[in-house]
This record gives C-alpha cells, sequence and structure tokens, in this order.
C-alpha cells in the first residue's frame, strides 16, 4: 500500500457523489494500492442523506476507505486535503437572475477557497464540477492565493470524451483509435471542440471525417450534449461526469498516454492569447503529476473564431462576479 490520500467530495449527497464516491472506494480513482480519507461535505440539510452514503459505504467493505468523515464544516472537511472535488453548487432555478446565481455561487465557492488556502494539504490539487464550473473554479483560485494558480482546475474532460465518442461512431473506429480532440473555452453552449489537430485511426482526422461534419454537426452535438440527456432521461449527466472525473484525476497523477492529449479547465498564463487569470479549457498533457498545455498549435481563423467567442463569455462570467465583489 501507499501513502494515504485525502480526499475531500462536495456535495456528497448528490447525484453524481453517489456515482462516484463507490468507485473511488473500489480504487478506480488513485489505484487498488492507494488507500483513501474520505471527507464528505454537504449542507446541514443534506448531512442525513450523506451520512446515510457513508453508512453504505462502510457496507462495500473496502479495505481502501480508511475512514469517512460527514460534515457541513469546510475548514473540518479540507483540513489536510490532496484532491479536493468541489460537485455541490447552486443551480439555476426558474425565475432566478443571473446575478442571483452568481452571487450564491459566490456565497459557496469564496468560502471553500479561503478553507482550502488556510487548511489544505501543500500539494492540494483542486477540481470544479459545479457549474459554471470555469467561474466557480476562479472564484475558488481568488480566494486562495496562497496556493499555486496552476493547481485549480475546472471539469471539461466530461466534454472531451463525449467528443472522442462522438468521432468514434461518425468514422466506425474505436474510441481509443481517436485521439488529439481538444476542447477549448467555457464548459457551456460556447465551448470549442477542436479535431483541427485529430487523428482517427492513424491519419488525420480531417482527411477521414466531413468537413461540414466537423464544422456543424459535430460542434452543435458535443455543445449540446448536456441538454440532451436532460431531455432525454428527464435528469443531468451523472454515470459519464462520475467517470469524466475519475479519468481527470487518474490521468494527472499517471500521466496522459503518449501521443494523446486531454482537456481541463486551467487558470491561463495567456497561452493561446486566452486572457491571463480565466479559467479556460485547453488540450493538456501531464507530467510529473502537473498539467501542461499543449504548446505551439496553429489556430487557423475558424478555430480562433470559436475560442474568441467562448473566452468572450469567460470574460463576462468573470465581469459579472467582479461587478457583486464576489472576486
Ligand atoms: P445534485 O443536486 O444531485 O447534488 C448537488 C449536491 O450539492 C446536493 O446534495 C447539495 O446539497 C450539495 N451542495 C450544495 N451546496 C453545497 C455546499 N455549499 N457545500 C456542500 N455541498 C453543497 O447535483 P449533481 O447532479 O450531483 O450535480 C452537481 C453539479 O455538477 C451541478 O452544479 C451540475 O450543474 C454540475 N455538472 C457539471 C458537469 C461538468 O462537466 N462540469 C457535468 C454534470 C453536471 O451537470
Amino acid at each position: 500500500m501507499t501513502s494515504p490520500v485525502t480526499l475531500t467530495l462536495s456535495g456528497a449527497a448528490g447525484q453524481i457523489g453517489y456515482a462516484l464516491l463507490f468507485r473511488v472506494a473500489s480504487g478506480e480513482m488513485f489505484g487498488p494500492d492507494t488507500p483513501v480519507r474520505l471527507r464528505m461535505l454537504e449542507v446541514e440539510g443534506a448531512l442525513g442523506a450523506a451520512a446515510g452514503v457513508a453508512l453504505e459505504l462502510q457496507d462495500v467493505a473496502s479495505p481502501l476507505l480508511l475512514d469517512v468523515d460527514v460534515t457541513a464544516d469546510p475548514v473540518r472537511a479540507f483540513d489536510g486535503v490532496d484532491v479536493a472535488l468541489l460537485v455541490g453548487a447552486r443551480p439555476r432555478t426558474a425565475g432566478m437572475e443571473r446575478a442571483d446565481l452568481l452571487r450564491a455561487n459566490g456565497a459557496i465557492f469564496g468560502p471553500q477557497g479561503r478553507a482550502i488556502n488556510e487548511h489544505a494539504g501543500d500539494g492540494v490539487r483542486v477540481l470544479v464540477v459545479g457549474n459554471p464550473a470555469n467561474t466557480n473554479a476562479l472564484i475558488t483560485q481568488q480566494h486562495a492565493h496562497d496556493v499555486p494558480a496552476s493547481r485549480f482546475t475546472a471539469l471539461t474532460r466530461l466534454d472531451h470524451n463525449r467528443a472522442v465518442a462522438q468521432v468514434a461512431l461518425q468514422a466506425g473506429v474505436r474510441t481509443d483509435e481517436v485521439r488529439r480532440v481538444a476542447i477549448w473555452g467555457n464548459h457551456s453552449r460556447t465551448q470549442y471542440p477542436d479535431l483541427r489537430h485529430a487523428v482517427v485511426g492513424g491519419r488525420p482526422a480531417l482527411e477521414v471525417l466531413p468537413a461540414a461534419w466537423v464544422e456543424g454537426e459535430f460542434i452543435e452535438t458535443v455543445a449540446q450534449r448536456g441538454a440532451a440527456i436532460i431531455a432525454a432521461r428527464g435528469a443531468s449527466s451523472v454515470a459519464s461526469t462520475a467517470t469524466a472525473i475519475i479519468d481527470q484525476v487518474r490521468l494527472r497523477r499517471e500521466g496522459v498516454p503518449a501521443g494523446d492529449w486531454t482537456s481541463t479547465g486551467l487558470v491561463s498564463d495567456g497561452s493561446y492569447g486566452v486572457p491571463e487569470g480565466l479559467v479556460c479549457s485547453f488540450p493538456v498533457t501531464a507530467r510529473d503529476a502537473a498539467w501542461e498545455v499543449v504548446p505551439d498549435l496553429h489556430l487557423d481563423a475558424f478555430s480562433r473564431a470559436r475560442i474568441d467567442a467562448s473566452v468572450a463569455e469567460l470574460e463576462q462570467e468573470r465581469d459579472g462576479v467582479r461587478a457583486l465583489g464576489l472576486i
């Protein structure tokens, strides 16, 4: 057994939490030899439900779960945390104004950022899943100034997986024959799923797939997939999100297979002209358990316009939280 990882999950009584935690207990996230100390963070009103999930986790009898703590106190939840998964967020409800939504999320992610800043383990990594994920990650990061900005990410691996799957279906190949897909921008409808550098069955994707599909239906399908799932299932994406979270944590720790990329929202260092400080999705690889933006990709006019549109939305969201004094 290697040394234990302390994992904190906010929103632990929610749907994604329920789909994720049992897979963590079975070793899918950190491997079969890494024990986990689990901190389940919830709001007061959901502590009973979270405690019920903790009882079920006991009943799995996993040798990997060293201890499980259920709390509504972010300070206790993030004490010594190595990997923080921020899933709990305030969803938009009918009649809610955008500013109210941002304010409600600011009230969640600001204090969580401060608790991470003060109490997290030295090597903490933070993955924000709760929507609006990029801007919630920005709020968290802005309240945790002592933690390097490179430690904060927003989940776009689900969009990445959706893009890979659509290409494989369209080309009639297995998903592991699809490489170098990229998701740029915001985890929203403006995101840009990019196949300009992708490889399908060893050949450039643009030679294999019709340009009209690549620039039209493909982008729409990936960007609208969340809405399509809700329309079909009557509920949002849950199990596929849990898979994407596991992929994201695992790939950072173990590395991305040679010749391939993944995508994640990262605090921009100015790469590809994305304003510094915005949490924007980029194609990335991982080295020494840290994300690295894939360098030197040529962006043609189509890609540039798509990326700029999504970045403009991220800037609007950032300006919105700034105007409300949330960052
Ligand atoms: P649920 O509503 O089932 O669960 C959310 C849980 O978070 C609830 O139990 C709630 O009590 C808890 N919570 C709320 N505020 C909290 C706080 N301050 N501290 C701790 N816990 C808190 O939603 P679920 O289906 O699990 O989805 C969670 C979030 O993931 C949503 O914001 C959703 O929009 C987002 N998603 C993000 C995706 C991505 O790719 N980035 C895809 C899937 C998903 O839509």
